[in-house]
This record gives C-alpha cells, structure tokens and sequence, in this order.
C-alpha cells in the first residue's frame, strides 16, 4: 500500500490499485477542521493529477464517517480551504468520487458525501443535516445538493427537522445508491468503487441532478414548508433562512443558489441564537465530566428498589423499567402498593390507548415490576431510589430499614428536592453509600437528573448516578447539598421577584407574557397553576416560622390558595379553567384580590414594560446562579445553564441563564441589580461571584472550563 498523494496526519491517502483511498482519521467524530479540509482538497488535487488513479474513495476511520464541521471553529477568524470549496473540489473531480459511510455522516459531513458523485451506506449509518439545532443552515452546499437529488418536500423535512435517518431510510430517499450489508464500510466501499471503475461508470454531479424537475411540486413543497416554519419555529431565527435558502435552489442555477446559500449561512453564524445553541450543545457533554466520573467507575447497576408509590416513585419507576430494569417498590401496604402499582400501569395504559404501545408489549414491561409491602424484598438490589413523603424524620426510618436489608455496595438514592442529604446520610452506617437523585415530575419524561453529593458519599456512588443518567436517557448535572440544590434554589428567588413585580403593578398576565416572548413555553404563573397551588403554599407554611422579617413577603398567592384555587386540577388559580380547559383565561377575580393586597401592603401601583420585567426576572436568576456557582453546589455556570434547559423550559437558544448573562454582559446585569437594591436591599444583594467577575472584567463563561 503506497502513499500517493500528500498527507496531513488527520487525512490518510494511500492507493488501493487503481483507487485512491482517502480515510479522515480526527477523532473523535472526524470533524471538518482546517486541517482535515486542506488534508481533503490536497488528496483530490493529488488524484487528479494521478495519471494512475482511476477513482476515489472517501472513508472515516472510527466509529463514524463525518460529523459536521468542527463547531469549536465557529465564531473564529475562517481558515482556508471552506467547506463549500472542499465540496466543490470534489464534485468537480474528473474522477468518479465515492462516499463510503458508516455511523454519523452529520451536517457537513452529509455535505461532503453529497458532492461526491456515488454514495454508499452500511447499516450503521446515520445521516441528516441537523445544522438547524445549532442555529444554522447547511453551509455546503446541503441546501441546493439535497433538494436537487431527494426533491424539496424530502430536504426540506430533512433540514428543517435536523432528524438523523438511518440506512434504508436514506436509500429510499435517494440520500445513497447503495446499502451494504455488515459494518466494514472501507471494504464495501472497495468493491462498489471497483465496480463502478471496471464498468467505466462516468462522474455524476448531484448539481446536475433532477430532483427539482417538477417544479409545480417543489414550489408546492417550499410553501407548505414555509406556512408551517412560520407557525412552528417560535423565535428561532434560522428556520426561515432554511426556507429562503432551498427556495434559491428552486429559482436559481447552482452556483448563484450556493451564493445565497452562504449568504445566509454567515447571517446565522453571527446571530446570538448560534452562539447559545453550540454553548448548550457543549455543555450538555460537559456535564458529565463531573470529578467523580473521572475518578471512579460505577457499581453494576442492574435491578433497582424504589420506596414510594406515589407520582414521583412511579414515575422514576417508570423511568427504570422503560431502560429494561427490573424494578421492586415497596409501600407501607397492602392499599398503598395497589395505588403505586397503578400509577406506573397508568402510564403504559395511556401509550396502549394512543396506539403507541401494544398490550404484549405492556405485560412484557410489567412483568419486570414487582411489590412488595416488606423491605426485605430490597436485600438483593444494586440501587434503591427512595421517593417517600418529604419529611425528615420519615426519611431516615426509611434509610434505617435500607441500612437493615440491602447488601453491601447497595446505592441508596434519595430524591428529595430540598432535604438535608448529609443528615439523611449520617443516620445510617454507611454514609458513604447515600447519593441524591434529584428527578423532575413527569419522571419519566423530564430530562433533568440533579445528582446531589452530600459530604460523605463515595465517587463510585457518584458516578453510579451518573451511569444511571445515561441509562435512563437523562441529562445529569452534579450538585452540591442545600435547600432546592441548584434548580429550585434559584428557582425560589425569581419567583419571588415575579411577586414583587405582581405586587407592584405588573398582573400575572403581563408577567407570563413577558416570559413567554423571551422564549419560554409558558410564564411562572401559567407553571404554577400546572404544579398546583397548594404544593408551594404548603412550603411557604413550613417555611413561615424562619423567614427573614425583614424580608419582603407577598400574600396574593396564600390569598389565592385559601379560596381552594389550586390552579388547572380545581379549575382556576392565577388563570380560570372552565370545564378543565388547559389553556386559562384571565380572571378578574384574581386581579381584584392583587388589587387588595396591593391596597394592604400600600403599594402604589406602577406600568412596567416587557423589557422592565425581563431584566428583573432574569438579574433575580442570574445573581442567584451566580451565588449557587460562588458557593460549589454547581461545578460551573453551565452547569446551571443545563439544569434550566432541561429541567425548567429556559429557551435553548439562549444557552442558559448564565450563558445569557455573558450575551447582555455581566456589568448591566450588576448594574442592573444595584439599581434594584435601591428600593430593597434585602432581595437585591449583588453575588460576590458577580462583583469579582465585573471587577475583573471577566465572564461566566471563564469558569467553565472543566475540572
Ligand atoms: C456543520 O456541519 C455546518 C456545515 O453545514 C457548514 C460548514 C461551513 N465538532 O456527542 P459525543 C465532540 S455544523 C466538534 O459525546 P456520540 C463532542 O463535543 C455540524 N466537536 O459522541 C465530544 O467531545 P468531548 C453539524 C464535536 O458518540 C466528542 O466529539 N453536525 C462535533 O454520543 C464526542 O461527541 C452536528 O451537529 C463537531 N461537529 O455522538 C453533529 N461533534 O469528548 C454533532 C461532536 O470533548 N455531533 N463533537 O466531550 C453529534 O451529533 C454527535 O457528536 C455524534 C456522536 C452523533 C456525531
């Protein structure tokens, strides 16, 4: 095998015959970095002027062909070769160019498989312009190659959805010729090369394909798409883009459409929303570097024990049991276990009921569910996830039975959302063994797992939560012991400024508004009524006998719950819900008992604008994550950023409160704060984290690098 044509050490040419084979070795994912662009345009030059070489082959060493660009690239001063060039290099290749593809073949690696003039794929192949996600288009060349071979309904669905399709999939579509048996893409890739030389097959353009021919259907499909992207895409800015670039595709030749194409490409590259979904996109894999999971491996974590029946004990059964585990649960009897045991076949009833489940497939999962009223039923569990009523004391009679009867090296986890874990942990014999697993109700469908590490816990304990993140499907962010952790620590705070706000003169009508327009799906009033009502009125009874006197408090909520209105369950809360409507109305009532309390409280009440209430809203979260970082319960800022996206509906493309805070700049968001500490110094107190970074003109986004 002798080396033919220049190599840069991420891009390997080496002639197989008459084939010139160029394999992209840059793992991890092969990304199209600078030096994996000129390492490609450098091979095809070289099997152009290779007298000898008769055709190329293009393969990713790995585990997948292309990833994309190299994202930590954007935002930076370009470096030559672009991509669009490095595609067009192969296109225009008097050779015939073939892809070979295996695993992901993602954004501008599709791209590149798209200017090659055959495609192959083997069945572990994963194609799809998910560019949309990060803010952006597909910048080589996707948005005119794809619809010219697939059609623009096809490449529409598929730019704008971002989804991955699979193997036969894309050969239906026409995304590939060929679909290879086996996973040795280079192989398959050999013999269909040597086919196509031996049968002199000619180079073919997708540029020249006819996948546009009707062009009463691709207009057709351009505005179905257009009507929808309109409706569907909620703030985001590149969607539409989408739109403009495929339709340049439809009315203009190639290389104007490519034109526009980059164009608009480069308007989403600047756009902040970029910038926030790639931050997000990062660190959703930074968070699983927490100190432990590099310290220590997992304990196997094969059967699980859940205490507690009720929605949150069901739903983290749930959870388990939908990742194949064999789940026992334990409630104090008879009666209770029945309850608990319905609340999880609820849920699979509800997916038999809307065709998304079969009942053989129901009894199969249930079959793994078991019961039982004694602790015993726990002695041979790996992990037991206690989810009993939020009492202290309760708790620790709970842990005092998984001290008696769990084996040794069994994880307990406790999923409270405000208890002291380390208390928890110090009332049993081995504390090492006590981890908090913080889920979101719908368990079973929320994302977020908060893994709370209390003083004493062992790394392997730590990092056995996060194995169990990964095996749930869900996003885990370590956290440190105090009340609400990170999410809802800061959560109380910004919801307190929204009742000040309300006290002041801004209705929950206006405030959810405001909150919505920023991205969210819906407004702190709107959640609360979901919740219920009674669930935060309970917390604020336990919590009345410490409350800081100083301390302003307001009364419209506790107004609100003394009437039983306890949000959509009793029909009206903040909103009315006639005849179980899910989507309220306002209610004068509720405005009127504001008014009362605005009256009591000597409020005069005054106008703020969206802009006015957003600032507050968000100075409130940000200066409190700012606190929960200054204080280690989170690692870093974006650790609080992942907990908003994925357990509180913060708008993806904004990254995160913190990342946020980095757009608009940390000196306004201080001076914001001051200005606000000017009527109540008591709620607004600047973080000392948020002071230094400001005296140091420094960012939030200085204290992410991992640890
Ligand atoms: C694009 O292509 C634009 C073009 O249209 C136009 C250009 C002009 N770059 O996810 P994993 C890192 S936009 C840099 O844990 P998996 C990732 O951060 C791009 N780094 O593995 C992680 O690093 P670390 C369109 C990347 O097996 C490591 O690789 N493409 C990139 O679970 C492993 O990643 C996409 O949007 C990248 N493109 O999943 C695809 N991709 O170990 C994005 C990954 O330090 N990527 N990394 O934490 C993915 O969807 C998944 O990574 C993939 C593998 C499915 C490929």
């Amino acid at each position: 095998m002798a080396v033919a044509a220049p190599s840069t050490s991420l891009v390997n040419p080496s002639r197989q015959g008459d084939l010139l084979v160029v394999t992209i070795d840059n793992p991890p994912v092969n990304a199209l970095g600078v030096d994996v662009r000129r390492g490609l345009a450098a091979a095809i030059g070289a099997a152009e002027s290779d007298a000898g070489v008769k055709a190329v082959l293009i393969v990713g060493a790995g585990r997948n062909f292309i990833a994309g660009a190299d994202i930590r690239e954007f935002g930076q001063t370009p470096q030559p070769p672009s991509l669009p060039e490095v595609c067009a290099a192969i296109e225009n290749c008097s050779k015939p160019v073939v892809a070979a593809i295996h695993g992901a073949a993602l954004g501008g690696g599709l791209e590149v498989a798209l200017a090659a003039h055959y495609r192959l794929a083997v069945p572990s192949a994963k194609l799809g312009l998910p560019e949309v996600a990060l803010g952006l288009l597909p910048g080589s060349g996707g948005t005119q190659r794809a619809p010219r071979l697939i059609g623009a309904k096809a490449a529409l669905e598929l730019i704008l959805s971002g989804r991955h399709v699979g193997a036969k999939e894309a050969l239906s579509l026409g995304l590939v010729d060929r679909l290879a048996e086996g996973s040795d893409a280079l192989a398959a890739g050999l013999a269909y090369a040597e086919k196509l030389v031996a049968a002199k097959a000619p180079v073919r353009r997708t540029r020249d394909a006819q996948g546009l021919a009707d062009a009463e259907a691709s207009r057709a499909a351009l505005e179905a798409a257009r009507a929808d992207t309109a409706r569907k895409s909620r703030g985001l800015f590149s969607p539409m883009k989408i739109i403009e670039a495929v339709e340049a595709a439809l009315t203009k030749p190639f290389d104007e459409g490519m034109k526009i194409e980059r164009q608009l490409f480069l308007q989403c590259i600047d756009s902040p929303q970029r910038a926030g979904l790639i931050h997000a996109f990062f660190a959703e894999r930074e968070v699983l570097k927490a100190p432990e999971t590099k310290a220590a491996k997992p304990r196997p974590l094969d059967t699980a024990g859940i205490v507690g029946g009720g929605t949150m004990g069901a739903g983290i059964a749930v959870a388990m049991l939908d990742a194949g585990m064999p789940v026992t649960m334990i409630e104090r009897d008879e009666t209770q276990l029945a309850r608990g045991r319905a609340n999880v076949e609820k849920v699979y009833d509800g997916l038999v009921k809307k065709g998304r489940m079969t009942p053989e497939a129901k009894a199969a999962v249930m079959a793994r569910f078991d019961g039982s009223t004694r602790y015993d039923a726990l002695a041979k569990v790996d992990i037991v996830v206690e989810a009993v009523f939020e009492d202290i004391e309760v708790k620790k009679a709970v842990f005092a039975e998984l001290d008696r009867v769990c084996k040794p090296g069994c994880v307990l986890a406790t999923n409270t959302s405000y208890l002291d874990i380390d208390q928890i942990a110090a009332s049993i014999s081995r504390p090492g063994d006590v981890v908090g697993l913080h889920f979101f109700s719908p368990a079973n469908i929320m994302k977020l797992l908060e893994i709370v590490v209390p003083a004493k816990v062992s790394a392997d304990v730590v990092a056995t939560g996060f194995e169990l993140a990964k095996k749930l499907k869900k996003v885990p962010v370590r956290a440190g012991v105090c009340d609400g952790f990170i999410g809802n620590r800061i959560l109380a705070v910004y919801r307190q400024a929204a009742d000040h706000m309300m006290e002041d003169g801004a209705s929950p009508y206006d405030i959810d508004a405001a909150v919505r327009a920023f991205g969210y799906p819906m407004g702190p009033f709107q959640v609360s009524d979901l919740a219920g009502g009674d669930i935060g009125w309970a917390t604020r009874k336990r919590k009345a006998a410490t409350r800081d006197p100083k301390a302003r408090y307001v009364q419209v909520a506790d107004r609100i719950c003394e009437r039983g209105w306890f949000g959509q369950k009793t029909q009206r809360g903040y909103y009315l819900y006639p005849e179980g409507a899910r989507t309220g109305q306002p209610d004068p009532e509720v405005l009127a008992i504001i008014d009362a309390e605005r009256q009591r409280a000597g409020v005069t009440p005054r106008k703020f604008s969206e802009d006015e209430i957003m600032r507050r809203y968000m100075a409130a979260m940000i200066n409190e994550g700012a606190n929960v970082v200054h204080q280690r319960i989170a690692l870093r800022p974006l650790d609080v950023d992942v907990t908003f996206l994925y357990g509180y509906g913060f708008p993806r493309f904004r990254g995160g409160p913190m990342k946020y805070a980095d757009t608009v700049g940390l000196p306004k968001v201080l001076a914001d704060i001051r200005e606000f500490a000017k009527e109540d110094p008591v709620f607004w107190k600047p973080s000392p984290l948020l002071v230094e970074l400001v005296e140091r003109g420094a960012d939030f986004a200085s204290l992410n690098q991992s640890e």
